[in-house]
């Protein structure tokens, strides 16, 4: 594997998943792989559970690694080829990238979608420039359309705690004031979409998802009805992408805050949420604080998700 952007990166899916469940056994079993090899961490934009999770992942390879914020500390970058750097940023991203490549082995990066330009933010220019010009093996803490690492550490959770072969997995977006990227919802869609469960997706109308990582999933708007029988509650909030609201909050409304309303007509649904989370807008105290809540399993296999893929752009041939 030479970079982890998608999915389709992982191969066979189960094998990734129980090569995950063996690591998480023993993660200090590879210790070996990492010896005198630097993982560069570089964060366009904040994180708490990325951050320790994929330097915990490193170190337990026996990596060295260095975290970069861009936004504190690094010159500000340009990212535009052709313009006149008159402005406020000192240093182009095509220097500052092939730059960064000599210091380190593995590099991940974190650039969310900044909602200026659809077509910017889809065709994932910044990683791809990473991929283009670090000259080492890249991947995504979280780009503008994908977070795999944290689908990944979803799918092994949902392994971990399905009692049925085939559960029903619902995704739910969510209020908030504030407008996301859609990069967790498409990759949990992605993921799903190549997993053995019954997949729903549901939101009000107008907050469709992109239909390379919706594909042929269930769309539902009526909540209460994809809710029925549900074994996984899968909340996020996004804004919307279809145009012309690309970027744009178009629904408030407080009716699709998780609550145990909508848990009740589910399976004994178990509640998952990313992190971080907006208690009371995407889910009540109530359910987050519930034993049927597995927001912290879900974080802790953020460092098993991160391991697999270190250890696997680590090892490529
Ligand atoms: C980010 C998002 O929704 O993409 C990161 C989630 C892992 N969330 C926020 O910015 C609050
Ligand atoms: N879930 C997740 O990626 O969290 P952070 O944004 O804190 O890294």
């Amino acid at each position: 594997m030479r970079t982890y952007t998608n999915v389709k990166d992982l191969g066979n899916l189960q094998e990734a998943v129980k090569e995950a469940l063996e690591i998480k056994k023993n993660r200090y079993a590879y210790k070996h792989i990492g010896e005198n090899k630097t993982l560069l961490m570089v964060f366009f934009n904040s994180s708490l559970r990325t951050r320790l999770s994929t330097q915990k992942a490193g170190m337990n390879l026996g990596m060295n690694t260095m975290v970069l914020d861009i936004n504190q500390g690094a010159w500000k970058l340009e990212t535009e080829r052709g313009v006149i750097m008159d402005g406020d940023k000192p240093e182009h991203i095509l220097e500052a990238i092939p730059v960064m490549g000599c210091y380190c082995d593995v590099i991940g990066v974190r650039a969310f979608a900044q909602f200026e330009n659809k077509e910017y933010d889809y065709q994932e220019t910044i990683i791809n420039q990473f991929i283009k010009y670090s000259g080492k093996p890249v991947f995504s803490m979280e780009a503008a359309t994908g977070h795999p690492l944290q689908a990944f550490a979803d799918l092994i959770t949902i392994e971990e705690h399905k009692k049925t072969a085939r559960p029903k997995v619902v995704l739910s977006w969510a209020p908030h004031p504030k407008a996301l990227p859609q990069a967790v919802p498409n990759s949990f869609a992605d993921f799903m979409n190549e997993a053995d469960v019954d997949f729903v997706i549901t939101h009000p109308k107008g907050y469709e998802l992109a239909e390379q990582f919706v594909r042929g999933a269930r769309v539902e708007y009526d909540q209460m009805k994809a809710f029925e029988g549900a074994d996984f509650i899968y909340a996020k909030n996004w804004a919307a992408y279809q145009d012309p609201n690309y970027g744009k909050i178009i629904s408030s409304d407080r009716n699709w805050t998780v609550s145990d309303r909508q848990m009740a007509v589910t399976n004994n649904a178990h509640f998952m949420h990313c992190l971080p989370v907006r208690r009371n807008m995407i889910v009540t105290d109530e359910v987050i604080e519930s034993a049927q809540s597995l927001v912290i399993p879900e974080a802790a296999n953020r460092e098993i998700s991160a391991q697999v893929v270190i250890k696997r752009l680590l090892t490529a041939p």
